[in-house]
């Protein structure tokens, strides 16, 4: 397979530049058409469901979904927004309803984004489901890892252990140890199987009334579940084979479903890959949660947490009030990012 070559600041600088120009003259071009207020309904409460470029989905409270156009004076709008609507009068007309504000976010989940550093892909979320199994692998290097993107949100993550029927004695020890020190830091931990409906009525109560989304890595059942919670989404799951001539169906753009017994799933590729490359290396610390009691008590300033003398992490981890494991798990995440970061600063200089 043939590896795309990165683009250079030059052609990135053109690609913006292009991207301005149209932006400028598609709104002078193209404006969108006076929305008569008289053609309106009053104003009424609604979610987005989903935004496609000028226009969002928006459900109102009596379960209808209508394509709104979205008033200019809205500069963000994205899944999840609590929002106002006027629908229109005439179910026929060509405008069917105008998106006329935005509430105040309560959260957001963000994405890095090749134009605008950070983009923001959904809103309102109330909690992260890190999904991971035995199958591929049960590792806490990637449960961590998840965990960190969770709490830089500030939505509270709650684990969950997938395929518990393949579960078997030898592993089960190391696993069940590794969930005990997570919810030791006070993590909630749910074990399911998505196959033999196992834990699934406590997944159930779990999401009712709440606004979810499931991250985790490929493979670890996130669609089995949900479809097992939501048999009407038809979300692809990966057993179906890739010659059916179905095709890969690939949600590029996040959408808010409901589960049948109540709260609803924002669904999005970018959700479930969060980066951590642009958290710096203080904000990683303070997202291992039993770090921040010890935080800022290390005798040097810029101690690395290392065998820096005086540090108050390595005495906590003597102490046994920071594990070995995510004490490592932390180092790693710190290194890679130092990697990522090198690689990011190497191209851009090379390239001009
Ligand atoms: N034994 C067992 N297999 C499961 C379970 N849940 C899912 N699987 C299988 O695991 C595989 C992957 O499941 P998916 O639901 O596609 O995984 P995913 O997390 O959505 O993966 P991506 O969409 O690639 O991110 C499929 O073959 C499922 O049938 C379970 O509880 N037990
Ligand atoms: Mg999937
Ligand atoms: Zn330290």
């Amino acid at each position: 397979m043939s590896k795309k070559k990165p683009l250079s600041r030059g052609q990135l600088r053109r690609m913006r530049a292009n991207h301005q120009k149209r932006l400028h003259r598609s709104s002078q071009d193209t404006p969108t058409p006076d929305i008569q207020d008289s053609s309106l309904e009053p104003e009424q409460a609604g979610t987005v469901i989903s935004r496609f470029g000028q226009h969002a989905d928006v459900e109102t409270l009596d379960g209808k979904i209508t394509r709104c156009n979205i008033r200019r004076t809205i500069t963000s709008l994205v899944c999840g927004d609590d929002v106002v609507v006027r629908l229109s009068k005439d179910a026929q007309a060509a405008i069917a309803g105008v998106v006329e504000a935005v509430h105040p976010r309560k959260s957001s989940l963000s994405r890095p984004d090749l134009y605008d550093g950070v983009k923001t892909i959904a809103a309102n979320i109330d909690q992260i489901l890190i999904v991971s199994s035995v199958l591929p692998c049960f590792t806490t290097q990637i449960i961590d890892r998840y965990l960190v993107a969770a709490e830089d949100t500030e939505i509270p993550p709650v684990i969950v252990l997938n395929k518990i029927d393949l579960l078997d004695d030898e592993q089960r020890p190391a696993i069940e140890a590794a969930l005990a020190r997570y919810q030791a830091i006070g993590y909630p931990v749910y074990r399911v199987s998505s196959k033999t409906g196992e834990g699934i009525d406590a997944l159930t109560a779990l999401l009712k009334d709440k606004v979810s989304v499931f991250a985790g890595q490929s493979g670890v059942g996130k669609s089995s579940l949900i479809n097992a919670l939501m048999p009407d989404a038809e979300l692809l799951t990966g057993d179906v084979s890739g010659g059916s001539g179905l095709g890969q169906h690939t949600t590029t753009t996040a959408r808010l479903l409901h589960f049948a017994s109540g709260g609803k799933l924002i669904d999005s590729p970018g959700v479930r890959e969060f980066a951590l490359w642009h958290l710096p290396a203080d904000r990683v610390s303070w997202c291992f949660v039993e770090f921040r009691d010890f935080l800022g008590t290390c005798k040097f300033r810029d101690c690395k947490h290392g065998d820096d003398p005086g540090c108050a992490l390595q005495e906590a981890l003597q102490q046994q009030h920071i594990t070995a494991d995510r004490f490592s798990n932390y180092h790693r995440i710190i290194a890679s990012l130092d990697e990522q970061r090198h690689a990011r600063q190497f191209r851009a200089n090379t390239d001009e």
